[in-house]
Formats: structure tokens, C-alpha cells, sequence
């Protein structure tokens, strides 16, 4: 027998980015386990992790492009035939209507420095069209940026030393497993876990502490406890004096927040405010890890600023066992693919990714004729669902590219099988450790399917265009794109993750602020002059929230979170994952339940304006009430389809989505 043993890595959109060793045994993968090198990942790896052995080589997997019949049915066509069709199409919509004409969209299905070759196709086809913003975290990302500087954070094996632990927006025991693992050290070693979260959830049921405020009023409940802080003399006032920006105008800013007034905004207790905030700033050392939960909302990067600003205000930036998480950049240190033709004079043009469904339909000048999506699958997972279904009929050419035959790829008029992790080599980076990783390729992809640098490659050839940056050797490739000074750190990563950013363990231990002012900026004029927000992080009622007109019709707000055994809309067509996942369900208060006739087990329907969607009542004494839940992502076609009534606003920074600020009825279908 054959045997062997792969270091690689996890590339899903997903905090852990774990380590894993893959055994091979004549050709096929037997086993998946935890890389032991990983620090932050510790030598394991999830259930989906696992299930990659059934994934892989599912007999549901895509092994032959698919062109749509007349008749709207898919047929198997050869990767010729496939190739030479999108090319015709594509070369006649850039000669009638230009470039702009098509759409290029990358999804965030998997991670990989790889995805940079598109350029070598689009610069010389003399451009695309692509969404700006994102549908996940951006709101955060520019209010952490605004704040210090830079999105990092300590190093994760910290987190044990914390004593107090405020989870904020954030459920970690299903969306980031190893960060919940050192949580629950820290808690043995004593700790105090407290969360602030509308649901009950897996992270809230370990909790000491747990508030469940009205969603998208973080902003207010921030600048309360900061008043609460201030008042009672537990800010860290050297701390301000010598490093921050801006304090005065900030201190006006949550004079507004009495608790009377933080209380009937957030809908919590005057007492349960303030002994959260006197716990955090005596908390010693205490750490504050917001999620992107809070962030899905219109005034969300007003309430991330709120929300960053308490570590410093209470002095515990800088501390092991301490700090402001949210996202750590600190592996994003790779430069572009090389041999990338120039994309000098080329055009562009971009909207905010979360109105894909309405710009599909109504951009102009030129109108968009061609659409090509990979690593996405955007009519399961984009908000107005029906917009975007809308959006692709107008097109002539829809290109997804997938290993399964999702939402979305049943809906292109040519789909081409992807590659898996395993089969190619790539460069990972993370966004909660600081590890760098070589994803090394353990198998070559099945017949009949080809990586996307090799369809780039054969589009390149098609149309006559230079194919240099693909028929480079791929490691010396990987190589090219390392930052200066570790250009030989490949033979590294192949042992092991690395960390190359000579940052330390500890966040801004030097309290050097990369921000303009070198300081934490508790006001930003940069703030105000990129967003047209306030310069101090004020508090603004969400226009879908509880005090809205549409609120009146629409009496309940629908969350649609995340789950353990699935990303999106990954991994829940696996008979490994449906045996133990959640089941599928509207959860529900016994309040909100009775007032509408439904039991547990009935079906409901669950609408608004934009549409609806059905799923089967779970009555949930956990959730806040006039709070609604239902899991996002849709893997099968029994699933919810949840995104059918979400809104498509924008956060007011970063070109954010607004997925939970929703307002809905339900009632029995
Ligand atoms: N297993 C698994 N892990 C994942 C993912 C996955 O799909 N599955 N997805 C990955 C990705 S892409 C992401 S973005 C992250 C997300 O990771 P998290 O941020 O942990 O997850 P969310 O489910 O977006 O939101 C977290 C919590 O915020 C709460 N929340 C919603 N609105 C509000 C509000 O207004 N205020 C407050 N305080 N809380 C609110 C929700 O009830 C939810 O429990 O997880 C990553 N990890
Ligand atoms: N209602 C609601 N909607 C949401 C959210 C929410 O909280 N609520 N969360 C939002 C968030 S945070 C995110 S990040 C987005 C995620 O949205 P997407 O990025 O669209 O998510 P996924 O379903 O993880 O992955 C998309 C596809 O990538 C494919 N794929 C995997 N690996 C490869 C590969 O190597 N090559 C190619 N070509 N394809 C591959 C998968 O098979 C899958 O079909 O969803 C958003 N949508
Ligand atoms: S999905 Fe996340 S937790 Fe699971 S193996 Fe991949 S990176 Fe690790
Ligand atoms: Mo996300």
C-alpha cells in the first residue's frame, strides 16, 4: 500500500484556519486530522474539517462542465465546447458594449492567494465590473482601522490568561472552536464569561453573565457602560491623558447615555448595564472580542467604534489576557501573483456588493450582459434573494464555478467543475492567529475537472492573450509572492505555519497607535470625512429597528446566524453533517408564538415587503423576545431560503450588508 502524509490547511472563510495532516493511501483520502504545529489550532480540526474525506470525492461532486438547454435543463458538454461558447460571448459583449459590460465576482467559499491570476485574464480583456464591500465584516474592519490603526490583535493562546471575558456579538462555540477552547480554559483557571447577545447560543449557555439587548442598539449600550465607567471613576485616565485623541468631544458623546436612556433604548435593565460595565473595567486582565454579529447592521461601524473604544477607556490595551478582538491581519502580508499583465488602461467600475441583485438590473452605461461567479453562491447567500434571481435572467451569460451544483449553478447557463483544496497548492492566510500557511496539494484534481488557474489560462489562450503568469512553476510562484526579506520561507512552511510579522505576542504593547494621530482616536475627523459619520461614535436608531414605522407592520426581528456543522452554504448536503446538525428551524419565543397561533412543529411562513420563507416552529425561550431566528445558508433545496426576505442595505462604513437588521411577521403557512 501506498501511504503518505500532507501538511495543508483549511482555506474555508472561517476564524480557524486550522493546520491539517491529510493521509493518503493509494490515491485516495483516508484520514484528516489537526495539525499538532499549529499553535492557535492545537491538532484539530472540526467536523467539517473531517468530512472533507466524504466531500471530496462525493458522488453529487461536479466532474463535466454544464451548459443550460433551451428547455432550462443542464446538460454535460466537453471543456472545449464549454470554453469556446463563453469566449464567443464574451469577446462579442466586449466588442458591442465594452468590458464593464461583464461581471467578475469572487465569493468567499475558499481562501487562497491564488485568486490574484484573475487579473492575468481581465487586465488584458480590458477590464470588469466587481462589487466593492463585502457581505461579512467591513463595518468592523474600518471602525477597528479607525480606531488604532490596524486590525490585529494578541495572540489567541492569550486568551487564557484573560479573567474577564466579554463576548460581544460573537458565538464562538460554533464559529470559532479553538478560541472557544482557550475561553473555556481561561474560565477554569476562573475567569468570568460574559456575552452580550438578543439569542441564546451554545457561547451563551457556558455564560456567567449573559444580556440580550434589542439588536442593532450596541452602539448605545457602549457609550451607557462608557458612562457608567466614567462616572464611577474606572477609566484609565493616564491612559487617555498620554494616548488618546479626541477624549473631551467623546466624553459629551456618552454624557447623552445616561442609564434611564441606555436601558429603554437597548431594552435591558438599568442594573444589568451597570454591573456589566463595572465587571469589564475592573475585570483585570479583561478582554473584549467582538464578533461581526453586532456589525450586520446599517449603523454598525458607529456601534464598532462605541464598542472598541471601552479597552482603551479603561486602559487594558496592550496586556496579555486583554485587548480589543475583532479581526487579526497579521498573516495578510503576500504581494500579488507575479507576471501579471499591466492593468494600465484598463477600465473599472464597481457597487456595493450587497446590492448585486438590483445592479444586475440597473446599471447602466453599459447595462451588465455577462456575469461570472466563482468561490460564491450568491442566490443562496446574498441578501434579496428575489432581486438577484431577477438580476440573472436579464443576462446572457451566467459562469459559476463550483464543486457542487448549487442554488446558484443551477441558474448559469454554463457551469464548470471546480478543483477542492487538495488539488492545487496555495498560500493561506488567517484572520484570527497570525499564521501563514502552505496549502499543499495532496492529490491531482478527478478527471474531468480543471483549477481555476487553468481555466484562466485556457480564456487567456482563447483570446490570444499572454499566458506567462500561469506557466511559471507553482511553487516558485507561491515564492515570488512572500514579502521581502522571507523569500525563503516556503521550505519553512512546509514544516509548519509561520508567523512573518515580527509583531509580538502582544497587541500594541508600545501603545504606538498606526493611527494619523499615533494615538486611539475616541473622535476621527477621518471618520467623518470618509463616511460622513459623526467624528465621535454616535448612536443612531437602525431604520429597520424596534422604534421604526416599519416596525408597526413588521413586529419581529429575524436573525439568520450561523451553525457548527456548516459554512453557508457548504457541507450541509453531507450525510456526515446531517446526521448531527441543527435541524432547520424558525426558533421562536412562546410569547411571540402563541400571540400567532403556532406550536412547535408547525410550519410558519415568515414575511415582509421584499418576500418570504417557511420553515417549521421551534419554540425557544431563549430568544429576546420579538427577536426570530432561522440558521442562514443553504446547502439543499429544502432548506430555508432565509435571504428571500433580508434587506440589501449598506453599512454607514466599509460597504458592509445588513443582513439582521430585518423586520418581519410570521404566521402559520
Ligand atoms: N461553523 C461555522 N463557523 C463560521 C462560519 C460558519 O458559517 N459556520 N462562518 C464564518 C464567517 S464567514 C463569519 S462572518 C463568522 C461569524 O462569526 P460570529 O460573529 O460569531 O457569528 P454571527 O452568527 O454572524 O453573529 C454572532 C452573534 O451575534 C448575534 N447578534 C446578531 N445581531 C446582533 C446585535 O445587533 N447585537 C448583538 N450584540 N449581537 C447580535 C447573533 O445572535 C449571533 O449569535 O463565523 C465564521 N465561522
Ligand atoms: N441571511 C444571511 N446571509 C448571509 C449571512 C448571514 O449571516 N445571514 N452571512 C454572510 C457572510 S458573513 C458571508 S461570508 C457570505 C458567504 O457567502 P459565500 O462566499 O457565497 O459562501 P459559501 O456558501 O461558503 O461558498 C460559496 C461556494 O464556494 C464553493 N467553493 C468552495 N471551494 C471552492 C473552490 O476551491 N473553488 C470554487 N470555484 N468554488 C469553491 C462552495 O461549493 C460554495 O458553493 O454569506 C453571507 N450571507
Ligand atoms: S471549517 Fe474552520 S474549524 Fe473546521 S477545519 Fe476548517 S478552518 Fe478548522
Ligand atoms: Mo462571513
Amino acid at each position: 500500500m501506498n501511504r503518505r502524509i500532507v501538511r495543508t490547511v483549511c482555506p474555508r472563510n472561517c476564524y480557524c484556519t486550522c493546520g491539517m495532516l491529510v493521509t493518503v493511501e493509494d490515491g485516495r483520502i483516508v484520514r484528516i486530522e489537526g495539525d499538532p504545529e499549529n499553535p492557535a489550532t492545537a491538532g484539530e480540526v472540526c467536523l467539517k474539517g473531517l468530512s472533507y474525506v466524504e466531500r471530496v470525492s462525493h458522488p453529487d461532486r461536479l466532474t463535466s462542465p454544464l451548459r443550460r438547454k433551451k428547455n432550462g435543463e443542464l446538460e454535460s458538454v466537453s471543456w472545449d465546447e464549454a470554453l469556446d461558447r463563453i469566449v464567443a460571448a464574451l469577446w462579442a459583449i466586449r466588442k458591442e458594449s465594452g468590458p464593464l459590460a461583464v461581471l467578475h465576482y469572487e465569493g468567499s467559499g475558499s481562501h487562497g492567494a491564488l485568486s490574484g491570476l484573475a487579473e492575468a485574464f481581465w487586465n488584458p480583456y480590458g477590464g470588469v465590473t466587481r462589487p466593492h464591500g463585502d457581505l461579512c465584516w467591513p463595518a468592523g474592519l474600518e471602525a477597528t482601522r479607525l480606531t488604532y490603526g490596524a486590525n490585529w490583535h494578541n495572540h489567541p493562546i492569550l486568551t487564557r490568561d484573560s479573567r474577564f471575558i466579554l463576548l460581544w456579538g460573537h458565538n464562538p462555540a460554533e464559529t470559532n472552536i479553538h478560541q472557544w477552547r482557550l475561553i473555556l480554559e481561561a474560565q477554569e483557571e476562573g475567569a468570568t464569561l460574559a456575552v452580550v447577545d438578543p439569542r441564546s447560543t451554545d457561547s451563551t449557555d457556558a455564560a456567567d453573565v449573559h444580556l440580550q439587548p434589542r439588536p442593532g442598539t450596541d452602539g448605545a449600550l457602549a457609550l451607557g457602560m462608557a458612562q457608567v465607567i466614567v462616572a464611577e471613576g474606572l477609566h484609565d485616565a493616564d491612559f487617555l491623558r498620554d494616548h488618546a485623541l479626541g477624549v473631551e468631544p467623546y466624553l459629551e458623546c456618552i454624557s447623552a447615555f445616561p442609564l434611564e436612556r441606555t436601558s429603554s433604548i437597548t431594552g435591558l435593565e438599568a442594573e444589568e448595564i451597570r454591573t456589566l460595565a463595572r465587571a469589564y473595567a475592573r475585570g483585570n486582565p479583561a478582554l473584549l472580542v467582538a464578533g461581526f454579529g453586532l456589525q450586520r447592521h446599517r449603523h454598525a461601524g458607529q456601534a464598532m467604534r462605541a464598542v472598541a473604544l471601552l479597552p482603551a477607556l479603561t486602559g487594558k490595551l496592550g496586556i496579555p489576557g486583554g485587548g480589543w478582538q475583532y479581526a487579526n491581519l497579521s498573516s495578510h502580508c503576500l504581494g500579488p501573483p507575479p507576471l501579471l499583465p499591466s492593468s494600465e488602461g484598463t477600465q473599472t467600475r464597481s457597487f456595493p456588493t450587497s446590492r448585486l441583485g438590483r445592479s444586475l438590473q440597473h446599471l447602466r452605461d453599459p447595462p451588465l450582459r455577462a456575469a461570472w461567479f466563482e468561490k460564491a453562491n450568491p442566490v443562496s447567500q446574498h441578501p434579496r434573494t428575489k432581486e438577484v434571481i431577477r438580476g440573472f435572467a436579464g443576462l446572457e451569460l451566467v459562469v459559476v464555478v463550483d464543486q457542487f451544483l448549487t442554488d446558484t449553478a443551477r441558474l448559469a447557463h454554463y457551469v464548470l467543475p471546480a478543483k477542492s483544496l487538495f488539488e492545487e497548492e496555495d498560500l493561506v492566510t488567517a484572520y484570527w492567529h497570525p499564521y501563514l500557511q502552505l496549502r499543499q496539494k495532496v492529490l491531482d484534481a478527478p478527471v474531468g475537472v480543471n483549477t481555476e488557474t487553468q481555466i484562466w489560462r485556457e480564456l487567456c489562450l482563447r483570446f490570444g492573450f499572454t499566458t506567462e503568469a500561469f506557466d511559471m512553476d507553482p511553487m516558485e510562484r507561491l515564492r515570488a509572492m512572500l514579502p521581502e526579506g522571507h523569500e525563503d520561507a516556503l521550505e519553512g512552511l512546509r514544516e509548519r505555519p509561520m508567523d512573518l510579522s515580527n509583531r509580538g505576542e502582544v497587541a500594541w504593547e508600545d501603545h504606538e497607535f498606526e493611527t494619523p494621530s499615533g494615538r486611539v482616536e475616541f473622535t476621527s475627523e477621518a471618520a467623518t470625512q470618509l463616511w460622513g459619520v459623526d467624528s465621535v461614535p454616535s448612536y443612531e436608531a437602525p431604520p429597520e429597528g424596534y422604534e421604526s414605522e416599519l416596525a408597526n407592520r413588521y413586529p419581529l426581528q429575524l436573525l439568520t446566524c450561523k451553525t457548527r456543522e456548516r459554512i453557508h452554504s457548504q457541507f450541509g448536503n453531507l450525510d456526515g453533517i446531517r446526521e448531527v446538525e441543527r435541524p432547520r428551524v424558525l426558533d421562536i419565543h412562546p410569547e411571540d408564538a402563541t400571540s400567532r397561533g403556532l406550536e412547535e412543529g408547525d410550519v410558519a411562513r415568515i414575511w415582509n415587503g421584499r418576500g418570504s420563507a417557511e420553515a417549521p416552529v421551534h419554540i425557544n425561550p431563549g430568544l429576546r423576545k420579538g427577536v426570530i431566528h432561522v440558521l442562514e445558508g443553504r446547502c439543499v433545496p429544502d432548506d430555508p431560503w432565509v435571504n428571500l426576505v433580508t434587506g440589501d442595505g449598506i453599512t454607514d462604513m466599509g460597504y458592509g450588508a445588513t443582513f439582521y437588521e430585518c423586520r418581519v411577521e410570521v404566521e402559520p403557512a
